[in-house]
């Protein structure tokens, strides 16, 4: 029986969507260029001083950036998110832009998300765009089922600094890379237009780009499902949301005008 993009996401905590946001991709490449023309206040470089296979990120600017503003209220993204989480709702947390230039050996570390988030919800959901064809070799990797393993792996920034998180029972994270054959390493050759949905909670990581022809463009969706609730971690997390930790405390519910319902 052909398993429905729910039931998968259920299973293996990610999902692959092939082609449904092609004609969304000119905005979305908009959207990049904007935002690397005027970044914002949480602009990463990952890799100063490089001008060849530079690796750059920045979040939290989709209220801004009219093509992330438009993705987010008027593609189909937010149903088809609430049909995979199986949500009675969907809110808007944030996008996450990450490029790696042409031939970038800046590789992203393994990890999951929900320890670095000031934000909980009964569901979760990333949705990864690329905005460049990716190979095999190139492409993110998701371990499957590690969204059910109960555990929280300590944040670790890209450049390889742990968050520090008092009072958390965070644990390093596995040395995944030379036990590979233990875990059921899950990625895909992508095209502009697929989409990759993910769990806050599923392992995660990426090569660097091999391709010597383009960049490896994409942009991180993050969506809530329902009982979304403020969560303070004991320190700082990712995107850190200064104005709120004074305000919020563990278990409230979120500002709508910041993360609004979507769907
Ligand atoms: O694009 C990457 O290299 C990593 C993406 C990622 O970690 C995420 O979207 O949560």
């Amino acid at each position: 029986m052909l398993e429905t993009e729910h039931e998968l996401f259920e299973r293996d905590g990610v999902v692959i969507i092939r082609g449904l946001f092609k004609d969304w991709i000119p905005l979305l490449e908009s959207g990049v260029n904007t935002n690397e023309q005027q970044p914002g206040q949480w602009f990463r470089d990952y890799t100063p001083g490089q001008t060849q296979g530079r690796f750059w990120a920045d979040y939290c600017n989709w209220q801004r950036i009219d093509a992330f503003n438009t993705f987010v209220k008027e593609s189909p993204a937010a149903e088809i998110v609430k049909s995979i989480m199986g949500s009675q709702s969907v809110r808007m947390f944030h996008e996450h832009v990450l490029v790696k230039g042409t031939g970038s050996a800046k590789v992203t570390p393994w990890h999951h998300d929900a320890p670095y988030y000031p934000v909980d919800a009964k569901q979760t959901l990333s949705l990864w765009i690329p905005l460049d064809p990716i190979s095999r070799e190139s492409a993110i990797e998701f371990i499957a089922g590690s969204h059910k393993w109960g555990k929280h792996f300590k944040p670790l920034s890209f450049n390889g600094e742990y968050y520090d998180h008092a009072g958390s029972k965070e644990e390093v994270l596995p040395d995944i890379d030379s036990n590979r054959n233990d875990y059921n390493i899950l990625g895909w050759e992508l095209e502009p237009g697929d989409a990759i949905a993910f769990n806050y909670l599923t392992i995660h990581g990426a090569p660097g780009n091999l391709s010597k022809e383009h960049s490896r463009r994409a942009v991180s969706f993050r969506w809530l499902g329902d009982e979304a609730v403020y969560v303070n971690r004991g320190g700082k997390t990712s995107p850190q949301y200064p104005h709120l930790i004074d305000v919020l405390s563990t278990g409230d519910p979120l500002p709508e005008d910041e993360f609004p319902f979507v769907a």
